[in-house]
């Protein structure tokens, strides 16, 4: 029993994961199938005890009879065949930017704003877009917060782990640390300059206004998920040679006063957060801890001494990018389809 699914993107960073997670999860389904580009069609996958063969997604047919379709394989991947399997009356949890600003569209993080995708029904072809990762991470914080105190403007600093880049940027870490180790020159292949050892601006293009699109990702998706264009939001995103996790500064300026032990308890109290803030050993969250974890790990918390009345906190956070920050969020998306 169950509902039929299809992963898009299947081979890819994103991909894997959403297979480990419907195993964590015990999701159910009564079948799966697994697309990706024409060069893996034909790649065997175990899976759950048996062996899928990887289809060509441009084959026809690919969404025939599916009635869930995760897809991770990138924004023109969507647009070029998210309306296929619309039409083929699937519901598409799309993990690309591709319709995330589409007011039709909800963008969803289940335990921010589940009321945005009360209108999508299995069995009616329609698409439910998965925020960018460095939203999904910094809401999974901020939102229980924004509930008490309103959050008046918000600013962000990330530091973006390999994987948001793919799994060949994560072989490109690997591979470059061990070439800088050795004396070699950095093999850059998807970043344009060396990874290992260094951080960057993040690789996303700068629009006309100076910021990169993930920053500007950040400023437009916490607009749409809270359902609130005022909220003033500005962020700077910056790659680091982690792997799997980002990790996120975020100050916040409230509208009414919050004190940092009520922030705590709030936050204890907040599905999908654990708190790690420990002063006396100097042990915050990190990106190695929360790696193949499905919480946020929020630390640092406390006032922000340059506002009056308790009215701004600065907080650190991190999360597993490809946990909650794509495919545990698409799968809980699915899982709220079959409630
Ligand atoms: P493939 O392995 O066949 O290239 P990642 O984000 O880790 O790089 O993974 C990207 C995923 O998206 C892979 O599964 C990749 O498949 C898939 N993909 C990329 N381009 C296409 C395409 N044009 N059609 C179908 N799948 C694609
Ligand atoms: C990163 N978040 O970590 C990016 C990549 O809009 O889904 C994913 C971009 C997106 O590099």
């Amino acid at each position: 029993d169950g509902p039929s699914v299809a992963i898009v993107g299947a081979t890819g960073a994103v991909g894997q994961e959403f297979l480990r997670v419907i195993t964590a999860r015990d999701f159910p389904y009564r079948s799966l199938r697994l697309l990706a580009s024409e060069r893996s069609a034909g790649k065997r996958i175990d899976f759950e005890g048996r062996g899928y063969t990887v289809q060509d997604l441009a084959a026809p047919g690919a969404f025939e009879g599916i009635d869930i379709a995760l897809f991770s394989a990138g924004g023109g991947v969507s647009r070029a065949h998210a309306p296929a399997a619309v039409a083929s009356g699937a519901v598409v949890v799309d993990n690309s930017s591709a319709y995330r600003m589409d007011p039709d569209v909800p963008l969803v993080i289940p335990e921010v704003n589940p009321e945005a995708m009360a209108d999508v029904r299995l069995g009616k072809g329609a698409i439910v877009a998965n925020p960018n990762c460095s939203t999904i991470i910094c809401l999974m914080a901020v939102t229980p917060l924004h509930r008490h105190a309103k959050v008046k403007r918000m600013v962000v600093s990330t530091y973006q782990a390999a994987s948001g880049a793919g799994a060949a940027a994560m072989e490109e870490l690997k591979l470059q640390t061990q070439e800088v180790l050795e004396g070699k020159p950095p093999t850059c292949n998807i970043f344009s300059q060396q990874y290992a050892f260094n951080i960057f601006s993040h690789n996303a293009p700068i629009v006309e206004n100076g910021y990169n699109e993930e920053e500007m990702k950040m400023v437009k998706e916490t607009r749409k998920i809270w359902n609130d264009k005022d909220v003033r939001v500005t962020a700077t995103c910056i790659r680091v040679p982690t792997m799997r996790a980002h990790a996120e500064s975020v100050n916040l300026q409230f509208e009414k006063p919050l004190d940092e032990d009520t922030a705590r308890e709030i936050l204890r109290a907040a599905p999908g957060v654990t708190i790690s803030d420990d002063r006396a050993a100097n042990r915050f969250p990190t990106p190695l801890e929360v790696s193949d974890k499905d919480d946020v790990s929020v630390g640092r918390i406390r006032q922000d001494l340059s506002q009056d009345d308790n009215r701004g906190l600065e907080l650190f956070v991190c999360g597993d990018q490809i946990r909650k920050g794509a495919a545990l969020n698409a799968v809980q998306i699915a899982e709220m389809l079959l409630k």
